[in-house]
């Protein structure tokens, strides 16, 4: 999908805004930027844990060893949570604490800790939504090649089945991968994340076995009786005046997951584009099918639009693989901390989008949210432009129901003040901060005020 840069929807208007009865409110993290405790209890090595230590990869060197020390503190996380009113939490399992090799044996003290957390959220309460993978790769598993090794998506859906033997019976809501796009665009075709190798051939291959992943792994937890099963994808939709460069970077970016997702195929363009890099010869009979598993839900992360420029001579983007000949950003809109561009009508567009190209599967905003460089003054954290951004989005996301998009939910990210890969601990996307030296928590106003929209569930 394009869009022409001067479509905007009315989102200044202050009126009471409702939303659908039942709504979803929570808040959203991921295990290897909030646990720490990374080497507590059996948990094996991962990806992120060799890929911080690498000099000149994260931000001053930071690492993801202690975080917000959530392992040990998440009772004070949760009660957070129920203060605030919170419905639902979505978290991630780290892989190598539960299978520390990624295959072979269970560690039976991994599972406990999430075992202990899921009956923490449930006596305060609140509900919790499972992410299995976010991005913390067993080592081993990539020392055998990562997601470019067909293998893999097997060892994914094992993994899958015991986490859900485990917590099945008390977890309803279940998706398989976060962002498939980052772990392989950003950390196998440009190197930004880990394991940081950076060849175009190898990001497209990584993201067909992401995809046979997910699909075997909706398989298994079928079979062990879940009951609701999705995945979460990063959802950009691209503005520019050029078409041809905004559809291809729309389907780099987009069509690439939703359609073999949801339509069982790979995107034309995109295979004819990528032909340069790869012949697709990982892509077997019957991946598709397997890739198309029906799905109960589609969780969108949406943080900001794409906007391009044809421009000759442009060198690729090389999270973009054959996007040479095309200029990224110069969007005229305020920025986070993170450079990012506020344009709330982009979710709007992007959940209309959805609604109309790909019907059928309900969505959950799994994560939206902002950084920007907050100070604690006096025990008060006045963060008056992630509020800004987040009225903003909560608008859209209401515009587009009213479009008739079939939106359940909205997790912001992120709880806390975490680990925000590549930039270390220097960006801030939470609504509640963490002071690293204390581990001190801070509900900011954006906190406050969410609690209040949750309670009133509107605006
Ligand atoms: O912190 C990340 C998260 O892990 C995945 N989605 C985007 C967030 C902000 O960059």
């Amino acid at each position: 999908m394009t869009m022409s840069a001067e479509k905007s929807y009315d989102l200044q208007d202050s009126g009471v805004l409702r939303f659908p009865e039942g709504f979803v409110w929570g808040a959203a993290t991921a295990a290897y930027q909030i646990e720490g405790a990374a080497r507590d209890d059996g948990r094996g090595p991962s990806v992120w844990d060799t890929f911080s230590r690498t000099p000149g990869k994260v931000h001053a060197g930071h690492t993801g060893d202690v975080a917000c020390d959530h392992y040990h503190r998440y009772p004070e996380d949760v009660a957070i949570m129920r203060d605030l009113g919170l419905h639902s939490y979505r978290f991630s399992i780290s892989w190598p604490r539960v299978q520390p090799d990624g295959s072979g044996p269970v560690n039976p003290r991994g599972l406990d800790f999430y075992d202990r957390l899921v009956d923490e959220l449930l006596a305060n309460d609140i509900t919790p939504i499972v992410t299995l993978y976010h991005w913390d790769l067993p080592q081993t598993l990539e020392d055998r090649g990562g997601w470019t090794n067909r293998e893999i998506a097997a060892h994914f859906a094992d993994y899958a089945a015991i986490a859900h033997g485990r917590l099945g019976d008390r977890v309803e809501t279940w998706t398989t991968l976060n962002e498939p796009w980052c772990s392989a665009f950003l950390g196998y075709a440009s190197g930004i994340h880990a394991p940081g190798l950076a060849d175009p051939a190898l990001g497209f291959s990584a993201a067909h076995h992401l995809l046979l992943g997910h699909g075997l792994a909706v398989q298994a937890l079928r079979a062990s009786g879940a009951a609701t099963v999705g995945v979460t994808l990063n959802l950009s939709p691209v503005i520019g005046d050029d078409t041809p460069a905004a559809e291809l970077v729309d389907g780099l970016q987009n069509r690439i997951f939703l359609d073999p997702l949801l339509r069982g195929e790979y995107p034309a363009d995109v295979v004819e584009r990528a032909r340069r890099f790869t012949d697709w010869s990982f892509v077997h009979d019957g991946d598709l099918e397997t890739i198309s598993e029906p799905i109960d839900l589609l969780g969108v992360n949406y943080y900001h639009p794409q906007t391009v420029t044809a421009r000759s001579g442009e060198p690729a983007n090389p999270v973009y693989p054959g996007s040479e000949g095309i200029a990224f950003g110069g969007a005229d809109a305020p920025q986070t901390a993170m450079g990012w561009p506020v344009q709330p009508f982009g979710l709007t567009d992007l959940l209309l989008r959805l609604s109309r190209d790909y019907p059928g599967t309900p969505l959950i905003i799994t994560e939206n949210g902002a950084a920007f460089d907050d100070v604690v003054e006096d025990g008060e954290v006045h963060d008056t432009g992630r509020l800004s951004y987040l009225d903003g989005h909560l608008r859209a996301a209401h515009a587009a129901i009213e479009g008739g998009a079939d939106l359940r939910g909205y997790l912001v990210w992120s709880l806390l003040d975490n680990f925000e890969w590549a930039e270390g601990y220097r960006k801030r996307f939470g609504v509640v901060h963490v002071d690293y030296a204390t581990q001190r928590r801070t509900p900011k106003d954006s906190a406050l005020w969410y609690s209040e929209v949750v309670r009133r569930n509107g605006l």
